[in-house]
């Protein structure tokens, strides 16, 4: 049996193994997504993100046990957990800690735990994390929990991947209007205020609001930038479809801690997940999503065809003339194509 195959009758091993394949973006990883793809599109994607030390593992946590554990309607779900630190490849220390506070969660077959430090590649965190949430999906997780520490960029590619983004905030933290930063609040489709035990929670929920009445309302519309992705869909009508509704992501009180306010939180998932479902909009992200990642692949492959092309030799000479001044690098790289 192949990777592929074993990861889709259930082997842990197996799927461990694919993952690691898939974060080191080897050929045997991208083989086996291939094979794996028409099983995935069934999980509902979770993205979880926010400051440092918010409380984002407690809640994935706490999330995680009441998917598996459920009371009061919720519907039990196999998950999987992908914990993303972009910020650096040496925070064992961080992940470690992850690892021991999802203690009550070891033993039970119906949940995958991983994490991963992105490092450095053409990929970059957001394809390769789109494959380990493919793998998962295909062998069967039905909810995936993905998160990052907010830092910018990784954000942004979360919401890209993730069906709901939750936007985790604490009291103290975000009592600054200038802390929470409008990106942030825009990829928000729930906002999380943890640690409720603390004070300054009504400071913080008041602050939360004055920024979510500025920032919409507004449907959620994706940002290309200057990606290759942008490139792609230069020109082409993405389906956009105008909500009826529009979505105010809603802000939840939670106490990971105390396991408060879980029930509520995955009460306002899966509403947000009946809206996205109901509207369209889900189909349009997924495409949307899918020409992001296309787009990054496509810039890897064309650029790879390229260099094979190409000597050092010539490649050599040419940045020794743009170095001394004897062509721009315009002139170099109209010369190179
Ligand atoms: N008082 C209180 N403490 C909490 C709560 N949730 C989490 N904590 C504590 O806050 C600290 C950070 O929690 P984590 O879950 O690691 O936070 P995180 O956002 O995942 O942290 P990073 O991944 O390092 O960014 C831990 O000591 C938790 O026990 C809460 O609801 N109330
Ligand atoms: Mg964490």
């Amino acid at each position: 049996m192949g990777l592929a195959d074993e990861v889709l009758v259930g082997n842990r091993l197996s799927l461990a193994r694919l993952l690691t394949q898939i974060e080191n973006e080897t050929p045997v990883g991208r083989q086996a997504i291939s094979e794996l793809y028409r099983f995935t599109g069934r999980a509902h994607i979770i993205g979880v993100t926010g400051a440092p030390g918010t409380g984002k593992s407690s809640l994935v946590n706490c999330l995680a046990l009441a998917f598996r554990q459920p009371e009061g309607g919720i519907p039990q779900a196999k998950v999987g957990i992908l914990a993303v630190d972009p910020s650096s490849p040496f925070s064992g220390g961080a992940i470690l800690g992850d690892r021991v506070r999802m203690k009550d969660l070891a033993g039970d077959s119906g949940i995958f735990i991983r994490s991963m430090a992105t490092r450095g590649s053409l990929g970059g965190l957001a394809v390769t994390t789109a494959g380990m949430v493919q793998a998962l999906d295909a062998a069967g997780f039905e909810i995936i929990l993905v998160e990052t520490v907010g830092a910018g960029q990784s954000e942004i590619d979360i919401a890209r991947l993730a069906h709901t983004t939750l936007v985790v905030e604490a009291p103290g933290l975000g009592d600054d209007i200038q802390a929470i930063k409008a990106g942030i609040l825009e990829i928000a489709d729930i906002l999380v205020i943890n640690k409720a035990d603390q004070p300054g929670v009504d400071v913080t929920e008041r602050a939360l609001k004055a920024n979510l009445d500025l920032a919409h309302p507004s449907p959620h519309t994706f940002r290309t930038g200057k990606t290759s992705a942008a490139f792609l869909l230069a020109g082409m009508p993405v389906e956009t479809p105008a909500p009826a509704e529009l979505w105010i992501p809603p802000i939840v009180k939670t106490t990971a801690t105390e396991k408060k306010g879980v029930g509520e939180l995955i009460q306002a998932i899966l509403q947000h997940r009946g809206y996205i479902e109901g509207n369209g909009m889900k189909r349009s992200h997924e495409i949307f999503r899918t020409a992001y990642e296309m787009g990054v692949l496509l810039e890897e492959a064309l650029l790879q065809d390229w260099r094979q092309g190409i000597s050092d030799v010539e490649l050599e000479a040419l940045l020794e003339q743009v170095y001394t001044r004897q062509i721009s690098p315009w002139e170099a790289v109209q010369k190179l194509v």
